[in-house]
């Protein structure tokens, strides 16, 4: 009905299918953009909403993915964000596309997108982060460091809030993708399948001799039979030390365990810092094949 001459125009209140139909773009563009590293950019989104989730310190509620201040320095050039811009600008297209949308929300949504598309479980997502300013930068150093140990690993992680069995399903990530010179210095995938999910980084974690790779690079492992697949220290943490073992037999043992844990903790770290509403619902998305 009208309302008269100076009625606001109406606010867009994006609903479920709005929001799928941003994941089903997400999805199509992966399937074309074939081209890169492995034959999906899946990995490298997936690492982006990690690494904007994982800043998060749950003492001073600093960090998380809420504010997506990764588009401003002097987070992006955090050593450990490098390559990430190749992720950031796989988004924008989807970004310009569908304006609504908070990077936050975006970025999270591609991490939920690739992980589903990937083969991997079902990720329920609920939207409600808002970007914020280059004042919510957070230090240098919150994420881990994969030259070090179980002792790093443990401390990074704590501040996040995870437990033991927490970080050693958030590691099977590890299955995807791959580890380029130019970005951290190590080199190679951890898995024969870098762009299906699968429990192969715990099989292989315990399955494979793992020595030293002899090389110019940083300290970096090897499988000893066929030289291809690659371990980080921090990887080996997880075999050195006895209670993370414990978890990585469980999940080398039963994939669907390790789905349904890695679907659960993956929400946590999504989720970390954001303020949602009680109105915030949670949405399931359908693969783009479903
Ligand atoms: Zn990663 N990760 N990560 N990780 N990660 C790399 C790549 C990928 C660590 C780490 O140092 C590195 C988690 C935990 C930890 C992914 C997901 C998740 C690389 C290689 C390094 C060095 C980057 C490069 O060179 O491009 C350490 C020490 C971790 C904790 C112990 C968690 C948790 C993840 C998600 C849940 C993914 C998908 C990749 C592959 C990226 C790509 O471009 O292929």
């Amino acid at each position: 009905t009208q309302t008269g001459g100076t009625a606001e125009p109406k606010e867009f209140k994006p609903e479920f299918k709005d929001y799928q139909a941003v994941y089903n773009e997400i999805a199509k563009l992966l399937q074309e953009h074939d081209e890169y590293d492995d034959g999906s950019y899946g990995p490298v989104l997936l690492r982006l909403a990690w690494h904007a989730s994982g800043t998060y310190d749950k003492e001073s509620g600093t960090g998380g993915s809420n504010g997506a201040t990764m588009r401003f320095a002097p987070e992006s050039a955090h050593g450990a964000n490098a390559g990430l811009i190749n992720a950031r600008n796989f988004l924008e297209p989807v970004k310009a596309k569908f304006p609504w949308i908070s990077y936050s929300d975006l970025w999270i949504l591609g991490g939920v997108c690739s992980i589903q598309e990937m083969l991997g479980p079902k990720v329920p997502y609920r939207p409600g982060r808002a970007d914020r300013d280059m004042s919510s930068c957070t230090p240098d150093g919150r994420l881990p460091d994969a030259s070090q140990g179980a002792r790093h690993v443990r401390d990074i992680f704590y501040r996040m809030g995870f437990n033991d069995q927490e970080i050693v399903a958030l590691a099977g990530a590890h299955a995807l993708g791959r580890c380029h010179t130019q970005n951290s210095g190590f080199d190679g995938p951890w898995t024969f399948s870098p762009t299906v999910l699968t429990n192969d980084y715990y099989k292989l974690l315990l399955g494979s001799k793992w020595q030293w790779r002899k090389w110019d690079g940083p300290k970096q492992y090897e499988d000893k039979e066929t030289k291809s697949l690659m371990m980080l220290p921090a990887d080996i943490a997880f075999i050195e030390d006895k209670e993370f073992k414990k978890t990585v037999e469980k999940y080398a043992a039963d994939n669907d365990l390790f789905f349904k844990d890695f679907s659960a903790v993956i929400v946590k770290l999504f989720e970390l810092g954001v303020p949602f509403t009680d109105k915030a619902e949670t949405y399931v998305f359908k693969n783009l094949d479903e």
